[in-house]
């Protein structure tokens, strides 16, 4: 099991500074934001990382569009976004690109009951887009993860078991599934079994406590981080989340509590 923490939650005015501090803390990577200008800017990450033995465990989100709305130009520049996204993914050692189907409600038209529901459409939808975006990451040599999140932000996938059988329809080694504790606070019945049943899967963690600031300051029993380890996860897990108090003691606390699991 390695950890990373998200870019924004480390101190430090540029890159080569917070990964010399997370490098210092003891985490092993950092996730950085797929903003736009990443793009430009890889040749200058690879330097920044050449200075320390921390890795970019993975790339999260910031591409524009979406890939289930019922607007072509929209999906057209959310899978645009994440081809281009997989490979500097790939370029910067990165496991993959997090992707969200759809946040919020669906936009998709109701072409029930003659047709498909909204649900139903946006499923194929889901299953065709992904087969894209797999075929697009073999060949460029990553991985392109579907990540769940909760009822209150997508209406879409909110269980770890939805996102396995999306990824299962899809049929390609490169869609892969993550969990986000946060999310999985809310919507899974029982995490440790969970993420037991979809352990082969799983490529990628979120870290949060049930009130999304760090593990530990909530009320989420994260002692299914042992089936994790028992299992053989050999990926990252990122915090994503608030960091309650001085950010160099409390990422150093949480790493402790984190191994001590
Ligand atoms: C949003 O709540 C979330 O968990 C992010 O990881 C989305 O990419
Ligand atoms: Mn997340």
């Amino acid at each position: 099991m390695k950890f990373s923490v998200q870019e924004n939650l480390v101190p430090g005015v540029n890159l080569e500074e917070k990964l010399k501090r997370l490098e210092n803390y003891g985490y092993d990577g950092i996730e950085l934001w797929g903003r736009q200008e990443l793009g430009g800017a890889l040749k200058d990450v690879l330097e920044a990382l050449s200075t320390t033995r921390v890795k970019v465990s993975t790339i999260c989100s910031g591409y524009s569009g979406s890939l289930l709305s019922p607007r072509k130009e929209d999906r057209e520049a959310a899978l645009k976004g994440i081809k281009e996204r997989l490979e500097w993914a790939n370029r910067l050692g990165a496991v993959g690109v997090i992707t969200v189907p759809v946040f919020g409600e669906a936009t998709v038209p109701d072409l029930s009951p003659l047709f498909k529901d909204k649900f139903e459409l946006e499923w194929k939808l889901a299953v065709e887009e992904y087969r894209i975006l797999g075929r697009h990451a073999k060949d460029v040599g990553s991985i392109v993860i579907v990540e769940p999140l909760n009822r209150y932000e997508t209406h879409f996938l909110k269980t770890l078991s939805q996102a396995a059988s999306l990824c299962e329809e899809v049929g390609l080694d490169e869609v892969r599934i993550m969990a986000d504790y946060f999310h999985m606070s809310i919507e899974e019945a029982d995490i440790g079994l969970s993420l037991k049943k979809h352990l082969d899967k799983i490529v990628h963690i979120h870290l949060a406590d049930s009130n999304r600031l760090t593990p530990g300051r909530g009320h989420t029993d994260f002692s299914s981080l042992r089936i994790l380890r028992e299992g053989g996860y050999k990926h990252y897990l990122t915090l994503e989340c608030g960091i309650p108090g001085e950010p160099e003691e409390e990422l150093r606390r949480t790493l402790s509590f984190l191994k001590s699991f």
